[in-house]
């Protein structure tokens, strides 16, 4: 199967090439390619204005920034997630011996459920790290309210989330600090990236040693730390894409509007919802299959469109819980997780952006409406 005629989610989205091309000309011809570099400060900047956000650590990669942000905060011994994220919202924890406890979502809006989260809430929890899954916000008043009242410490996970916002405030803004992914696959994207973003001053500065192996100024260094540095060629790509961000999220709409009308009254089938009072980035069409109604379920909805080359994805079944290293050390924890359970196994993720038109929405469309004979 080729790539060139498949249909992939994630397929990145991009600025102005001739613009990029430009911007790493330059760099080649500056001889600085990494090391806090020009263009990875111009793109911090421009994110901190973006978001109206203080400190801006642009890294190599949201996971990495993840480690980061949550060693800097000093969590340690359990912390609250949801289990439906991405994998690497539980294992930047686990990987520094944190144990993720697993929280179930609330079906309404996939997000993490604050009613849910204070009986998870043992001696050892220090903090809760909530993931804004398809950039809608989660109910940060309430986890906030929950984190204040037992004294934990609150970051957030954004990956998914930027140029989003919640209750008119932007995402980036929330908690201790958030973390932003900036992989190929995301609304913006720097090839491979990621950033934490925080109005606090002194957790920003031990951030931006830990980002560099601790050092202050040459032959000094003062902090442990690990190379979670980002590029200039990637901040080259993030700048270029930031350009962009008006026009993506055009397209993105666009291709959210089309499916909408294209899946309407299809038994079973249900487009998740943007609030248009918010600012949304439309980077995620997720349909929601109810196999009670539906004629087919989600697998073989899946299946059908593999086999016609479209690669729609089922992120993130089946719920972090239910991956290693986790399904082994935590071998109950579905109990607490039907939500979740239930949820992981009706997404299916349609693929949008730039390189999806209209006509390949309705494509798509058609495509289902065949398939299940409507
Ligand atoms: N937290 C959350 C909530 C996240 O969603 C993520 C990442 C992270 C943390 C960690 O962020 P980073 O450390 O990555 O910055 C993909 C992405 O690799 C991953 O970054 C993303 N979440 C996740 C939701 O999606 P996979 O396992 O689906 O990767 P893969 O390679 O199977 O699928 C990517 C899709 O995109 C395929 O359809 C192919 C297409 N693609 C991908 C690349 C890289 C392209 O068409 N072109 C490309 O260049 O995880």
């Amino acid at each position: 199967m080729s790539i060139n005629n498949t249909l992939l989610v994630g397929r990145p989205n991009l600025g102005d090439r001739g613009v990029l091309l430009n911007r790493i000309n330059d760099m080649l011809d500056r001889r600085w390619f990494s090391n806090n570099g020009p263009l990875v400060q111009e793109f911090e900047k421009s994110i901190a204005d973006f978001l109206g956000v203080k400190h801006v650590m642009a890294m190599c990669n949201a996971t990495v920034a993840l480690e980061i942000a949550s060693r800097a905060l000093n969590l340690q011994g359990e912390v609250i997630v949801p289990s439906y994220t991405f994998i690497a919202t539980a294992h930047a924890l686990q990987w520094q011996e944190i144990t993720p406890v697993f929280c179930d979502m609330d079906p309404a809006t996939h997000n993490i459920d604050p009613a849910k989260i204070e009986r998870l809430i043992t001696p050892k929890t220090t903090g809760i790290l909530g993931v804004h899954v398809w950039g809608r916000g989660c109910d940060t008043e309430a986890i906030e309210k929950i984190a204040v009242r037992r004294h934990l410490k609150v970051m957030y996970d954004a990956s998914h989330g930027f140029a989003c916002s919640k209750g008119g405030r932007m995402l980036g803004t929330f908690g201790e600090c958030e973390v932003f992914s900036f992989h190929a696959t995301k609304f913006l994207n720097c090839f491979e990236g990621g950033a934490v973003v925080t109005n606090n001053d002194d957790l920003a500065e031990k951030m931006r040693l830990m980002r560099n192996f601790g050092f202050q100024g040459f032959d000094n260094v003062i902090y442990l730390g690990v190379n979670g540095k980002m590029s200039e060629v990637h901040a080259a790509m993030g700048l270029t894409n930031l350009e962009a961000v008006k026009e993506i999220i055009a397209v993105n709409r666009r291709n959210y509007e089309a499916y909408r009308a294209g899946l309407a009254e299809v038994p079973g089938i249900s487009l998740i919802y943007y609030d248009p009072a918010e600012k949304n980035n439309y980077q995620y069409v997720v349909v929601e299959v109810d196999h009670k109604v539906c004629p087919r379920n989600r697998d073989e909805i899946v299946e059908e469109l593999h086999k016609q080359n479209i690669i729609a994805r089922k992120y993130f079944w089946p719920g972090c819980h239910r991956m290693e290293p986790y399904r082994s050390l935590q071998p109950n924890a579905g109990l607490l997780l039907k939500e979740t359970e239930n949820i992981s196994a009706r997404v299916i993720v349609l693929p949008t952006g730039q390189t999806v038109e209209v006509e390949t929405v309705n494509f798509i469309c058609d495509l289902i409406r065949g398939f299940l004979k409507i």
